[in-house]
């Protein structure tokens, strides 16, 4: 068995601790990936005294040439996106179609990094004072620590990483302890690119070690999280008593909206893929269906019987649509919110239960399942599930479609199909989420836009596009005044 390292200092070391926990294939549970180590306090001291020297370099480095490396990294992740897709898919489940988008993920992420170390603006603006200058430009800010879930093993680090490090700072990450391997590899592949070693430090292990002592410690003044809103919430606390800078992504419960005009074999498409695909575990997952009065009894009968043709299994394995569940904990919740559902009076139209039988009892797998009559404000209609759960409300009206959608205290993504584009602005326009889809699904979102949500789903920030280069810098003001007296801003001038 293989037996994985951290990365700290510059070289491959054992953790402090000597514990190591195991990464299993969620699809099969007798398929041990590899022993990771299970790391302790001392090993994140370590690891932020390696990254402060080597920001120390790192800083002075012109941020082209930080882009080349990013290209470099662009370029290794493209020669590697078959066997990266293959491993990803073993360690989370997700069907390869899907590790392979999170892999393009990572290079559209990486390219766009690398042309952005030729323009990081600042401003050039009018002084108000004669033979004066006046200007921004963009410095970076020191040791970011990144805490990175599971659901997009590659992209969602590759999110955190290359903008931090485009901008001139060094990175500690933890990644999730369901897909230390991805991260491995990422890791490797930022070394072959060129990176300086200290710049990176691979800390792998539990978040309540691990993710705290990132958090805690004074000398990381940038966290950037994403997963849970209640663990965001114990980070935010803490950043907030040390005055860290903290970029936050967290939960969603977004909806398709359907009205009567829609095309609705895109709408079922859109549904099947954005209530399914990665078996529900995205954030920008649909988690809720709002159909109109119309369409409602015949539009379920056809998604019922769609969805419950979509083949479960292997992620590895020709002709699967959904994968397995993360892990043995995952599944739980889900049978939770089922026994949640059914105690509301929801009526369950579909699944509700693990998928089992031949080779599909060796993993964690879930019937993809649907409730209709689901009440707005029930904890069905409300709670993140993070699973293949979809919850139908009825309602009467686009408008009251909208009111729906924004009952919740979530804010990340929506989507509405309709054909009247009047409809279709106005749902852009009163919708509360950081993204809204018009006749796509809820999932989808693009490497160079910024990705982010509203309400409990985030802190303000956004991933993505040009945005998150101003999360992992500094604006730095500089006047020059070249009049050679002295003038008075405000006074002289007035
Ligand atoms: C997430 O939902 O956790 O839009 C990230 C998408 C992907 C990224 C999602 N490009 O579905």
């Amino acid at each position: 068995m293989t037996t994985f390292q951290n990365f700290i200092g510059g070289r491959w070391v054992a953790p402090s601790t000597g514990e190591y926990f195991e990464n299993r294939n969620p699809a099969q549970h007798t398929d041990l990936i590899g022993r990771f180590p299970a790391s302790g306090v001392a090993d994140v001291e370590a690891a932020v005294a390696s990254a402060v020297r080597g920001f120390a370099r790192w800083k002075a480095t012109p941020a082209p040439a930080r882009g080349d490396v990013l290209r470099r990294v662009g370029d290794l992740l493209a020669a590697r996106k078959e066997e990266l897709a293959d491993l990803m898919t073993r360690e989370m489940g997700k069907p390869l179609a899907e590790t392979r988008g999170d892999v393009q993920e990572g290079i559209d992420t990486a390219y766009y990094a690398a042309t952005e170390g030729r323009r990081l603006f600042g401003h050039t603006v009018p002084s108000e004072l004669a033979n004066k200058w006046a200007m921004t430009m963009r410095r970076p800010i020191g040791v970011c620590g990144l805490i990175t879930p599971f659901n997009f093993p590659l992209a969602i680090p590759t999110w955190k990483a290359f903008p931090a490090l485009l901008c001139g700072n060094a990175v500690i990450l933890k990644p999730a302890e369901d897909v230390p391997h991805t991260a491995t590899v990422l890791v490797e592949i930022l070394l072959e690119a060129g990176l300086p070693p200290e710049v990176i430090q691979l800390v792998h292990g539990m978040g309540e070690v691990v993710g705290k002592a990132l958090v805690e410690h004074p000398d990381v003044p940038v966290i950037s999280f994403t997963g849970s809103t209640e663990t965001g919430r114990l980070v935010g606390e803490t950043c907030g008593r040390m005055h860290k800078r903290l970029s936050l992504e967290m939960g969603g419960k977004n909806a398709q909206i359907v009205l009567d005009d829609a095309d609705l074999d895109l709408a079922l498409d859109g549904v099947l893929w954005g209530a399914f695909g990665t078996t529900g575990q995205r954030c920008t997952a649909t988690s809720r269906l709002i159909l109109q009065d119309g369409i409602h009894d015949a539009f379920i009968e056809r998604l019922v019987a769609r969805a419950a043709q979509l083949r479960l299994g292997d992620g590895r394995a020709a002709g699967t649509d959904v994968g397995p569940l993360v892990n043995a904990a995952a599944r739980e919740k889900v049978e939770q919110y089922v026994a949640v559902g059914l105690a509301e009076g929801a009526v369950l139209r579909l699944g509700g239960a693990r998928a089992v039988g031949g080779a599909l009892d060796q993993g964690h797998f879930f019937q993809p399942t649907i409730f209709t009559g689901v009440a707005p404000g029930s904890r069905l209609e409300q709670e993140e599930i993070f699973g293949p759960v979809l919850s139908v409300v009825r309602v009467r009206t686009a408008e009251e479609a909208f009111t729906v959608n924004n009952g919740v205290r979530y804010g990340l993504s929506s989507s509405v199909y309709t054909r009247d584009v009047n409809v279709a602005f106005r749902a852009l326009q009163q919708l509360d989420n950081g993204i809204t889809y018009v006749n796509a699904p809820t999932i989808g979102a693009e490497a160079h836009l910024p990705f982010g949500g509203v309400k409990q789903t985030g802190n303000g920030h956004r991933e993505g596009g040009w945005e998150v280069y101003e999360f992992y810098s500094e604006t730095k003001v500089g006047y020059v005044d070249y009049s050679g007296a002295l003038q008075r801003a405000q006074i002289d001038n007035y």
